[in-house]
């Protein structure tokens, strides 16, 4: 059952903030229905770093709502590289927004984090309540900490000025608008490249970060900007809300699952001195279901829908 709305999107002024990313893209055509007076900015016009910037740019528009979609982000490697970059930008981004949004009265933000937040062991499917509760994942805690940093935001803006504010943790990401850099991407899109390039050029064999065996989920970034949107509409309260497919597969399964769908019939070798990451991290999506979305694509078809939209 749907939950009753809590807020309306329809005549708002609404700010999608990172509206060139993957996610900010994918919201910002998924609100092309709701009726709202949509708003954005370049980064050469703020630069979200920048606290006096992100309060001019708040204090002149005064937008009704706010997507929290501006990130520093990357796979494993850049993430793994770059620690200092993905604290940094990240915290600055989530404080300044944040603050300068509670100080013009915005009636409603919703901030986007990460299934990375989790302890490295949590329990799985992960549950909301599993955040801090034991270690983090070494490869990306630099990220993990500036998102866990935006919920508490979030929360503690909530508790103290009584703000509309609230978090929604996407899963590992896919769609139009993806990063295809090998070095900086995540995983899915990684591998379509690599397999495709292979297909062309007729190479024997792909080359498959770490063993193989972790197990990921992944959501196609329209789902998410659906979720999100809904999230927007129907809740309101402090507790982060998990945003997944609840699914999952191993990175071996994904490989051979991206080969059949792109045609590259040779065979996969396993890079086992990359980084495995953390082994398992499965959204735990009841209380999404609870409240009304559960709309997720199936895996193989967002990825086909993918493959062909970035190299058809
Ligand atoms: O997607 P990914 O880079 O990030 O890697 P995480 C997922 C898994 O795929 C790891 C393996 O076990 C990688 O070793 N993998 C295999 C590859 N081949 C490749 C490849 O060619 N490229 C890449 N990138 N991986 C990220 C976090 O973790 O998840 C971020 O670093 C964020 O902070 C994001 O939370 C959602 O899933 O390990």
């Amino acid at each position: 059952m749907t939950p009753t709305p809590v807020f309306s999107l329809s005549g708002k002024k609404v700010w999608v903030a990172g509206h060139r990313g993957m996610v900010g893209g994918a919201i910002v055509r998924r609100l092309g229905s709701e009726g709202c007076d949509l708003v954005t900015v370049s980064r050469d016009q703020v630069d979200l770093v920048r606290q006096s910037a992100v309060e001019a740019w708040l204090a002149s528009e005064k937008p009704d709502c706010i997507f929290l979609a501006a990130a520093k982000v990357g796979g494993i490697q850049a993430n793994n590289t770059k620690p200092a970059e993905f604290l940094y930008e990240n915290m600055m981004i989530e404080a300044n927004i944040i603050h300068a949004a509670h100080q013009v009265g915005v009636k409603k933000l919703v901030f986007l984090g990460s299934t990375c937040i989790y302890p490295k062991m949590a329990p799985q499917p992960i549950p909301e309540h599993a955040l801090l509760t034991g270690p983090l994942e070494p490869t990306n805690e630099w990220y993990a900490i500036a998102k866990i940093a935006g919920i508490k935001l979030c929360q503690a803006y909530r508790r103290q000025y009584g703000c509309d504010f609230i978090a929604a943790q996407p899963t590992n990401l896919y769609g139009p608008g993806d990063n295809y850099d090998l070095e900086s991407s995540h995983v899915l899109p990684a591998l379509l490249r690599k397999a495709h390039e292979a297909k062309l050029s007729g190479a024997a064999e792909l080359v498959v970060w770490g063993s193989g065996n972790p197990r990921r989920e992944f959501l196609h970034v329209d789902d998410l900007a659906d979720a999100v949107v809904h999230l927007a509409k129907v809740y309101s309260d402090e507790e982060h809300v998990n945003v997944g497919s609840g699914s999952e597969v191993t990175i071996k399964e994904l490989a051979e699952l991206v080969c059949a769908t792109v045609g590259f019939q040779g065979s996969l070798r396993f890079d086992v001195s990359k980084p495995d990451g953390t082994p398992r991290k499965l959204s735990d999506v009841s209380k999404l279901h609870s409240l009304g979305w559960s709309q997720a694509r199936p895996l193989q078809v967002g990825l086909t829908q993918t493959y062909q939209s970035a190299f058809g």
